[in-house]
């Protein structure tokens, strides 16, 4: 596996120097931010960010993300134009030499939680999910926003999308999904681009908007749309986890032996209630997940791709973007790389 790190472009706080300085650390997962939701990534800008990434002695490993249009989401008739640039950002980002996308198909919200600042007794703050606090949230109050998400929207904006998702199924949305998949595989296989969905986060419907890549059998929906290794997951524990049916090793060995996991994201949880969560420190005691089952899978499988530690606690006094600071992600990266030095060594001792 590759070692990589999350990088917001120039404006993150935390310098390509200093995720740089971090052991082993080998490559950027990051996106272009400036261009609107469904526009084309010119290859200059692609080209640039490359570069920029390349200064720091690091790769640009990971396009996270390039999110996919709504009304590709939705169905509506004015997707084919927003499929057509979605393949030629892929060919641009392809022309790049960028070989991995990660995308979701998360009705309007990407990832959501009730806290970005959760005070642990350790002094430390944390993203927590809390169900009861999400079921009280109103969307369309126009004031929710989360400094990952790569949108926001206008009140107005927001009530006419729930509008438009109003009686959208989930097959629906599966049927809208695999009419994508159709129209960009064939692409990603031409241009040799890795394409990895990121599961729904948190792996539930939220605000009555359909939500479908949760569980086993979803993922494997997934990989049945189309059949190709160009279609592949984006394998999160920390978006999957939180469903007890999860068993995240096992899932790694099933699907990474069909050769479909082309990215993971390493993120620990630790389940306070049947349907909530704080995001806790990766090692495995502080939380739900067992990082070392999931690394040891992950080994077991052959695995060759990017891997990142994800959303990390605000510790040491940092101030930065919730779940994006230096240190903690830091620390989960070496701790990771340690797990995995380990059960290597071990595996091919044998
Ligand atoms: C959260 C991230 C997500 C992810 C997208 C991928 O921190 O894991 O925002 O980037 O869902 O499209």
């Amino acid at each position: 596996m590759q070692m990589t790190f999350r990088w917001f472009g120039e404006n993150d706080p935390v310098p390509l120097e200093y995720i740089k300085q971090i052991p082993g650390m080998k490559g950027i997962v990051t996106a272009v931010y400036d261009v609107p939701v469904g526009e084309v990534w010119a290859v200059e800008k692609i080209k640039e960010l490359k570069e920029t990434v390349g200064k720091s002695g690091l790769e640009l490993s990971v396009i996270e993300s390039v999110p996919v249009h709504e009304d590709i989401k939705l169905g509506l008739p004015s997707r084919d134009t927003y499929i057509e640039n979605y393949k030629q950002t892929i060919r641009n980002i392809a022309a790049c030499d960028i070989r991995t996308v990660c995308y979701n198909f998360m009705p309007v919200f990407d990832w959501t939680r009730s806290s970005l600042d959760h005070r642990l007794p350790d002094g430390s703050t944390c993203l927590t999910y809390d169900e009861v606090v999400i079921n009280r949230m109103n969307p369309l109050s126009g004031e929710l926003s989360l400094p990952g998400w790569d949108t926001s929207y206008e009140k107005s904006e927001m009530e006419a999308l729930f509008k438009q998702y109003e009686g959208v199924t989930e097959d629906e949305l599966w049927g809208n999904l695999k009419y994508f998949l159709e129209a960009i595989i064939p692409v990603a296989e031409e241009e040799d681009v890795k394409m990895a969905i990121h599961p729904d986060d948190p792996p539930w419907g939220i605000f009555g908007l359909p939500r479908i890549m949760t569980n086993r059998e979803s993922l494997n929906r997934l990989i049945n749309l189309y059949d190709s290794p160009y279609n592949g997951l984006c394998f999160c524990t920390g978006s999957l986890g939180p469903l007890i049916e999860n068993d995240l090793a096992s899932l790694i060995r099933e699907f990474g032996s069909q050769n479909r996991i082309n990215f993971i994201h390493a993120r620990n949880i630790k389940m306070t209630g049947e349907r909530s969560f704080e995001e806790s420190a990766h090692l495995s005691e502080c939380g739900s997940v067992d990082m070392y089952d999931v690394i040891n899978a992950v080994s077991e499988v052959g695995y060759k791709g990017p891997i990142r530690p994800d959303h990390g606690r605000m510790i040491w006094g940092e101030e930065g973007k919730p779940g994006y600071g230096l240190y903690d992600r830091a620390l989960g990266a070496m701790y990771l790389s340690g797990i995995w030095e380990a059960v290597e060594k071990t595996r091919h001792s044998r």
